[in-house]
């Protein structure tokens, strides 16, 4: 029997990552080729414009899973029933603005589609939330939740965890599906923390195949935290297509479940967390998902004391950007 369609909200709708992110959906890579779709797309009215092009396309494209679509600014109206909201859109930094002003600005954002999603969207709705600082619009985001649970909540740092574990492979020579295992902790920011000591190629600890701790220490941190200015630097353009292939990850682990001894990585909300990093912060942490969004923390005993170190910088930064959008909050 056919499936019920899928309602899905994509909020920067006409940006860059949701063109890379839009016709992979609609050809069923985020729900696989029964599932049929509604797109929900969200943009600000000044975008509408390039947004009604991207529309023209998703039609040219004739995708039979595709059962509707529907567009506009008014994000309470297109947040109604949805079931997944990928929250994208987000104001960038532009020059001279201070960190401060660009939570501020976003985080006004994030707690007003909060609101509407708490009011509007599908009791099972999981919210994804990449526009950046996106750990932090997502704590505000999530803090308007009543209805919903924070749980429902996460933000990305897939795309980080992806680039360590093809970085890992190179160093290796080893190919990419035989890592398995880096952990991203904290903040999606460059105090991320990228754990290669939890990573195993070839079920081998990472550390015993490259046999170099300072490069795991060094050039493997730095690198991966770096990669976005990289690609910007290199593209004149911030990454897209990876970044929208993050996400299809992200959502895809969120609603399989995991395979035993595997874990992702996510940003989630830290109440209740068992490795002592504030109670209410999105911070990213090793996650398992026990299918159709639930998902639980996994729990890492051995943690390397460089590690722990670092977790703690990125800690204090996710404090700093709590303090600096309390102000949206009040
Ligand atoms: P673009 O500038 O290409 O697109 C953003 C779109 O969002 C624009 O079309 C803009 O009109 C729209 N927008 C702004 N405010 C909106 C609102 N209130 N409602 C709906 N739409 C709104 O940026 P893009 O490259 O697509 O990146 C989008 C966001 O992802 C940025 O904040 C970026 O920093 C962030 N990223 C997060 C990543 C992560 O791993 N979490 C990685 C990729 C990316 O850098």
């Amino acid at each position: 029997m056919k499936k019920p369609a899928k309602r899905i909200a994509i909020t920067g709708a006409a940006g860059q990552i949701a063109y890379s992110l839009l016709f992979r959906i609609a050809n069923g890579e985020l729900f696989g080729k029964e599932q049929p779709v509604i797109l929900h797309l969200v943009e600000t009215p000044q975008a509408l414009e390039a947004l009604r092009g991207v529309c023209m396309e998703l039609e040219d494209g004739a995708y039979p899973l595709v059962e509707g679509l529907r567009s506009g600014s008014d994000a309470s109206e297109l947040f109604g029933d949805v079931e997944l909201a990928l929250l994208i859109g987000a104001k960038p930094r532009s020059p001279g603005m201070e960190r401060g002003e660009l939570l501020e600005v976003n985080g006004k954002l994030f707690i007003e589609q909060g609101k509407a999603l708490d009011q509007s969207a599908h009791e099972r709705v999981q919210v994804v939330v990449v526009g950046n600082p996106c750990n932090t619009n997502c704590l505000l985001a999530l803090k308007q939740a009543k209805r919903l649970s924070a749980k429902q909540f996460s933000a990305m740092t897939r795309l980080d965890q992806n680039r360590a574990t093809a970085l890992l492979a190179s160093k290796a020579r080893r190919p990419v599906g035989s890592v398995r295992g880096v952990t991203i902790w904290g903040n999606h920011s460059a105090t991320q923390v990228v754990d290669g000591y939890q990573a195993e190629i070839d079920g081998k600890k990472a550390l015993e195949v490259i046999g170099e701790e300072a490069w795991l220490q060094g050039a493997f941190l730095e690198t991966v935290q770096k990669r976005g200015a990289s690609i910007l630097a290199a593209r004149g353009k911030s990454s897209a297509a990876s970044a929208a292939q993050a996400l299809i990850d992200h959502v895809r682990a969120l609603y399989e479940p995991t395979a035993e001894g595997e874990w992702f990585s996510m940003a989630v909300y830290s109440e209740g967390n068992g490795y002592g990093i504030d109670q209410e912060l999105v911070f990213s942490f090793p996650c398992r998902s026990t299918g159709e969004g639930s998902w639980v923390l996994e729990k890492i005993s051995s943690l390397h004391p460089f590690i722990k170190e670092k977790m703690a910088i990125s800690e204090r930064e996710l404090q700093q950007e709590r303090q600096e959008a309390s102000c949206c909050l009040s």
